[in-house]
């Protein structure tokens, strides 16, 4: 089940442009299931660790800087191959080259303020998961829709 879920943060230039609510509605309507949800200001100790890959790039500590101007609404969500299709629905790093019909091509014009986060993998998603939220925090439970969903 673990394969099955996928780290989702709404980045603060998202939280304060009023995005919340419509990138939870597109990850509800498509079938996923909301098994976390928090709105926090992250520490930078714990940003530079959710971007370690990125330590040695040049837009690193600008990066870690946005993404603790102010809280994230951090997310975990539940369903099949659900971090392939985050990423589809997310749409590319950079805005320009992101489609309409996903978050970044429809919400946000440069990459260093591309309002949404998701794991790009099944591996990362786990890290990911494990370093926002405690097992506590994550709300397991049977969706009364799943038999609508999936066969
Ligand atoms: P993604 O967020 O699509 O997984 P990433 O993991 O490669 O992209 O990079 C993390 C974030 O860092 C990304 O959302 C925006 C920023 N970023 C990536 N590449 C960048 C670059 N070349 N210049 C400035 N910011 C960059
Ligand atoms: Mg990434």
């Amino acid at each position: 089940i673990a394969a099955r879920r996928t780290f989702i943060a709404v980045k603060p230039d998202g939280v304060q442009r009023r995005r919340v609510g419509e990138i939870v509605q597109r990850f509800e309507k498509k079938g996923f299931k909301l098994v976390g949800f928090k709105l926090m200001q992250a520490s930078k100790e714990l940003l530079r660790e959710h971007y370690w890959e990125h330590r040695n790039r040049p837009f690193y500590n600008k990066l870690v800087s946005y993404m603790s101007s102010g809280p994230v609404v951090a997310m975990v969500w539940q369903g099949l191959d659900v971090v392939k299709t985050g990423r589809k629905m997310m749409g590319q790093t950079n805005p320009t080259n992101s489609l309409p019909g996903t978050f970044r091509g429809d919400f946000c014009v440069i990459m260093g303020k591309n309002v949404i986060h998701g794991s790009d993998s099944v591996e990362s998603a786990q890290r990911e998961i494990s370093l926002w939220f405690k097992e506590s925090e994550l709300c397991e439970r049977e969706g009364c829709s799943a038999k609508w969903i999936y066969e």
